[in-house]
């Protein structure tokens, strides 16, 4: 029987839940924990995880409060992402000597993954129908030559998944620009770029304004485009927090997501006996792609009712007058027809911001992965603008990052188009002269590789053919290059869809203890708030061979590069104190990093929230104008939007569960109304194919189950990474080229 057969004779419907966490979180992931770590393990990952001097999850990017913390400091889905590191199983020579790649080709993302820790250097040779042992020394030789002999430095790609430290992105970096390209594409592109993009050009700082205190004052939070009782269930604490000081909570989503409506703190005992907090006091279902009109029309509403923070507008605005003339003139029926709301729930929620002192905009990927995303972004700006709600306690804009360390590695230069203070700096503390032309992004390497004009794809972490969009187009792309090296911790689909000759290099994890030089290292790390602090792994690694990442980067440059700059990769290695010395000097905000983090910790400079300074060409905060489009959909199709269940974290596969959403044993499901149903003529049920539409062909996604749930008339919901071959490689969002996710055209087949 096929996997996919397998799953759907298993899969099973049920009633959604209507709210989240609780004490059955706590006691399912205990279970699980010490069912894949045993006890031992158990106790000595958890124990310090998110606490002073400890380990960061790396389960999402959400901060960890200043003061006192709880004995657990973590989540349900925080201890699955520690224990899926920690898991005793391993896939080592025997295990590659056992499977040929077309046979792990045919499993599925889950299976992939679930056979445990790399432990072993591996390596595909051209030809090859197996992946066979290779020594580390050889798989730097071999890696360093292709690097070394490429007859441009842009014929190298470098990519970053949100996972790494910044001492091993920082030296990352470093490599690119020394080797002599801006080719540093990363999973922000697929992520928050829309938000950095709309951020910039805004406030003048790609970053979020708030603190964690900043939502506890706050007296209304806004949340939308997010599920945070799946993604980031640590912040439905803080939500609570401003909820018992009074704070409203409205959440803006198509989908009654459990974790917007009700929460059971699982760390108190009034969240133990039942009963939780009520959530969202407004939840508006608003159609996919909605938000851009739904903005402008509260926008409008505001300033017809005068509210506005004229002081603030006047002394650091540009932009109010063009912008309020383009609101009032906004046409109420395209503001329904975009957002499939009624006219009294838009005032409804005009009337939260308009009697609100203190707001929090919260926001992630149902925001982000649009074609207007950065305008939508802009739009809820202006209104935060026009309210003067950035630079004051419990105010501000806060995008909740997704990997753990994904705002970190882009402070520490992973960005395809570095500022050029950044490359400045740079060169003076490197003495090197780094390029200047932008690189190419995550879509624009699928580009590269599949027109030939890059030869070498280098990833540290990540599942980049899986997590990228266009799956298909995507792999055929990464099968062109001449080699892939994967840095990473379990086997994926890209190291199956691979270059010609493709490395496997295995690397520690965060919770593990590095030794890397004989001395214990430590790593840093920056969350969504932009606080940067320690973390120590404490578990025993997975093998003896693995190596950390700082310490095979390191490697690779020293075997790509010899002393060219003699720049001293292998000191870096020995000691990451010395790589956070150099931060320090580079790394703008960053000034004596090394002493202030060996100190506790701090949080970057952001000059809008510290002090209402925009660093803006205009030198203020900027009102911007968007058109106002209503995207719409041919008839009989639908939009889709792809997103995570409660059991995956991104393209890694927990287990096939969504309990939320009443999902059992099985993930190839689409979500759809009941007058989606009814209109198109299919069942609750049925097996479908879906087939997405786009100028330049169709692609295919075969056998979902139809499920009928409580999602808008034309808007289907599905998960990813099963639905990424139906997001066309153009599809992407204007600005910052993220692929839209969430905007899928669609059509339905039965089979
Ligand atoms: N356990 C776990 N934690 C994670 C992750 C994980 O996979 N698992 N991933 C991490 C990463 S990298 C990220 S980026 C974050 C992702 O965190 P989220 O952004 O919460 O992730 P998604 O599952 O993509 O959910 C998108 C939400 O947006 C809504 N949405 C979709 N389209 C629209 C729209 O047009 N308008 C509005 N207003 N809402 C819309 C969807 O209904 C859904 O609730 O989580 C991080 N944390
Ligand atoms: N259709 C669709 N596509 C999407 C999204 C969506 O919502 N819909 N979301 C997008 C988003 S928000 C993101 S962030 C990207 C995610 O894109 P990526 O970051 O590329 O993908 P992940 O699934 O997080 O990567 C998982 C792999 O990372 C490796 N890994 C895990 N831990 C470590 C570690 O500590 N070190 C190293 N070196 N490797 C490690 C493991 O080998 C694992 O298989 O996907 C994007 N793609
Ligand atoms: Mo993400």
């Amino acid at each position: 029987m096929s996997p996919i057969d397998d799953e759907e004779r298993r899969l099973r419907v049920g009633a959604p839940a209507d709210h989240a966490a609780g004490l059955r979180a706590v006691r399912l992931s205990l279970t699980n924990a010490v069912r894949q770590m045993g006890v031992r393990k158990t106790v000595r990952n958890l124990r310090p995880l998110n606490q002073h001097d400890g380990v960061d999850c790396m389960s999402c990017a959400w901060p960890d409060p200043p003061g006192h913390r709880h004995t657990a400091e973590f989540c349900e889905n925080g201890a699955k992402a520690v224990s899926w590191e920690g898991t005793r199983a391993t896939a080592g020579p025997e295990f590659f000597a056992a499977h040929s790649i077309a046979d792990l080709t045919g499993r599925t993302d889950h299976w992939l993954e679930k056979q445990g820790r790399l432990t072993h250097p591996m390596v595909r040779r051209e030809g090859g129908t197996h992946y066979e042992p290779i020594s580390w020394d050889e798989a730097f030789l071999l890696a360093g030559r292709q690097l070394s002999r490429l007859g441009s430095p842009d014929e190298a790609v470098f990519y970053t998944s949100g996972r790494a430290s910044n001492e091993a992105a920082f030296v990352y970096q470093l490599l690119a620009r020394a080797l002599g390209t801006n080719n540093l594409p990363d999973c922000s592109n697929m992520c928050h770029e829309s938000t950095g993009t709309a951020l910039m050009r805004t406030i003048g700082v790609g970053k979020g304004s708030v603190t964690l205190d900043d939502l506890h004052q706050a007296d209304l939070i806004v949340v939308s485009g997010q599920n945070p009782g799946t993604n980031h269930p640590r912040m439905l604490t803080a939500l609570e927090i401003a909820k018992r000081d009074g704070a409203k909570i409205l959440a803006i989503n198509p989908l009654p997501e459990a974790g917007l409506l009700r929460f059971d703190n699982p760390q108190k005992a009034r969240g133990l006996v039942g009963g939780g907090t009520a959530l969202a006091d407004r939840l508006l279902r608003v159609r996919s792609n909605g938000d851009l009109a739904l903005w402008k029309a509260i926008g409008s509403l505001l300033l017809a009712r005068g509210v506005a923070d004229k002081e603030f507008i006047a002394s650091s605005t540009v932009g109010f007058e063009a912008w309020a003339a383009h609101v009032a003139r906004v046409d109420r029926d395209a503001v329904l027809a975009a957002t499939g709301l009624d006219w009294a729930e838009v005032e409804a929620a005009a009337d939260m911001l308009a009697s609100a002192k203190r707001i929090v905009h919260c926001w992630a990927m149902g925001i982000t992965q649009h074609r207007n995303a950065v305008a939508t972004i802009k739009e809820f700006v202006n209104v935060a603008l026009l309210q003067g709600m950035i630079g004051k306690p419990g105010a501000g804009l806060c995008p909740v990052r997704g990997h753990s360390n994904v705002q970190g590695d882009r402070s520490m230069g992973i960005w395809e188009k570095p500022p050029a203070l950044f490359l400045d700096r740079l060169r003076d503390e490197f003495g090197f002269e780094p390029p200047r032309e932008h690189g190419v992004d995550a879509a624009d390497a699928v580009r590269a590789f599949r027109d030939g004009r890059a030869k070498v794809f280098v990833a540290l972490g990540g599942n980049f053919v899986a997590a990228m969009s266009d799956t298909e187009v995507t792999a055929a792309a990464m099968r062109n290059a001449d080699l892939t090296v994967q840095i990473s911790t379990k086997l994926n689909r890209s190291h199956l869809e691979a270059g010609r000759t493709a490395l496997i290099l295995p690397t520690l994890g965060r919770t593990e203890q590095d030794h890397t030089g004989g001395r214990v290292q430590r790593i840093t790390v920056e969350d969504s708030m932009s606080a940067v602090h320690a973390s120590r792994g404490r578990s025993e690694p997975a093998g003896p061979l693995l190596r950390s990442e700082v310490d095979i980067v390191c490697a690779i440059a020293e075997a790509a590069l010899g002393d060219r700059h003699g720049i001293p990769w292998a000191g870096f290695a020995a000691d990451y104190r010395t790589i956070r010395e150099r931060i320090g000097r580079v790394v703008p905000g960053c000034d004596d990093y090394a002493d202030r983090i060996d100190a506790g910790g701090f949080t970057m400079p952001h000059p809008p929230r510290d002090s209402r300074t925009f660093p803006t060409p205009e030198g203020k905060a900027v009102f911007t104008v968007s058109p106002l489009e209503v995207l719409t959909v041919p008839e009989g199709r639908l939009v889709l939007q792809t997103l995570r269940s409660h059991d995956q974290f991104n393209t890694t596969i927990y287990g096939l569960d969504d309990r939320y959403r009443g999902i059992r044993s099985g993930r190839r499901v689409v979500f759809i109304s009941a007058a989606d149903l009814a209109e198109l003529g299919f069942a609750d049920g049925e097996l479908v194919d879906l087939i997405s539409e786009w100028p330049d062909g169709e692609r295919r996604a075969d056998r979902f189950r139809l499920v009928e749930y409580d999602t808008p008339k034309g808007c289907v919901a599905a998960y990813y990474p099963e639905t990424n071959p139906l997001v066309p490689l153009d599809s992407q969002a204007e600005e910052s080229g993220t692929p839209t996710s969430k905007w899928v055209i669609v059509r339905l087949e039965r089979r």
